[in-house]
């Protein structure tokens, strides 16, 4: 009678632990991969403004970091697992009270901390530094839209819901916004600068942003204020020096202001129509 020949029990074992090699790279690869894990922005935004470069770079050094400990700590996990797997009774050596090792592990992480907390201040401080600029933007948020008024000029953008206002900047300035709310908690948030601050009523909340490129930024509310929160859209239009001079030079001439007013007016009503807006009894102004 035959039999069927049986591989060599040396092949059989071998596939088996490939098998299992495959599947331990596999599963990881996988979860990454289905995170959505961005390499080597690790999900944030390279910044256009120079503080928010800064935060870019101090977010890509928490992640490596986070990603080499966890690593690390997985690495010496499966190490102890295989290694020490029960066979028979035997008991791995006993190394508590190492003195040496529970020094270094209890200086390491220390020095780690405060290697995060030196960088963070650094560009916490950056972010919050207010230098002198003689460009100033108050940007006051109301249920539910933008208003963009320019002091010392006759410059003004206002706009609700889907009408997406737009802030005009010029670039390679030092931008200096008073922000305020004229009715609930706002938030300004542009994904591009990497920046947030609330908006919040009876309270002036002051930052400066340097935009390092010229282009058009989307900004949002990110604080939930009411019905049509999710469309408290707006824009950040960074133009060269030269044009945002002769931007602002346009709303003193009554003219081009009128038919500034009417372009934007078309536009807000083509895109309105979509979308419903605030009924136009809405009281703009503090
Ligand atoms: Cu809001």
């Amino acid at each position: 009678m035959l039999t069927p020949a049986l591989p060599p029990q040396g092949a059989t074992v071998r596939a088996r632990r490939w098998r299992r090699l495959r599947r331990a790279v596999a599963l990881p690869l996988a979860a990454l991969a289905l995170s959505g894990c961005t390499v080597p922005s690790f999900g944030a935004h390279p910044g256009a403004t120079s503080s928010s470069k800064s935060v870019y770079h101090l977010w890509q050094g928490f992640s490596i970091g986070a990603a080499v400990i966890g690593a690390l700590v997985v690495a010496l996990i499966l190490y102890a697992v295989l290694r020490y797997r029960r066979k028979g009774d035997r008991i791995p050596a006993q190394s508590q009270y190492h003195l040496p090792l529970e020094v270094l592990y209890t200086v390491v992480p220390i020095l780690i901390v405060f290697g995060l907390f030196a960088a963070t201040l650094v560009v916490e401080n950056k972010e919050v530094s207010n230098p002198k600029t003689n460009v100033v933007v108050d940007v006051n948020a109301f249920q539910w839209g933008w208003k963009f008024t320019y002091p010392g000029t006759n410059a003004l953008v206002y706009g609700q819901t889907t009408q997406n206002p737009e802030m005009v900047i010029p670039v390679n300035t030092n931008v200096r916004i008073n922000l305020s709310s004229s009715d609930v908690i706002h938030g300004f948030y542009v994904e591009a600068f990497n920046f947030s601050r609330y908006a919040l009523p009876g309270v002036l909340n002051q930052f400066t942003i340097r935009a390092q490129n010229t282009g058009t930024y989307f900004g949002q509310c990110t604080q939930l204020c009411g019905l049509y929160h999710s469309l408290m859209w707006f824009r950040v239009k960074v133009v060269s020096q030269s044009d945002y001079a002769s931007w602002i030079a346009t709303f003193n001439n009554p003219t081009a202001e009128a038919a500034a007013k009417a372009a934007s007016k078309t536009t807000s009503q083509q895109t309105a129509s979509l979308v419903p807006s605030k009924p136009s009894s809405t009281k703009f102004g503090r």
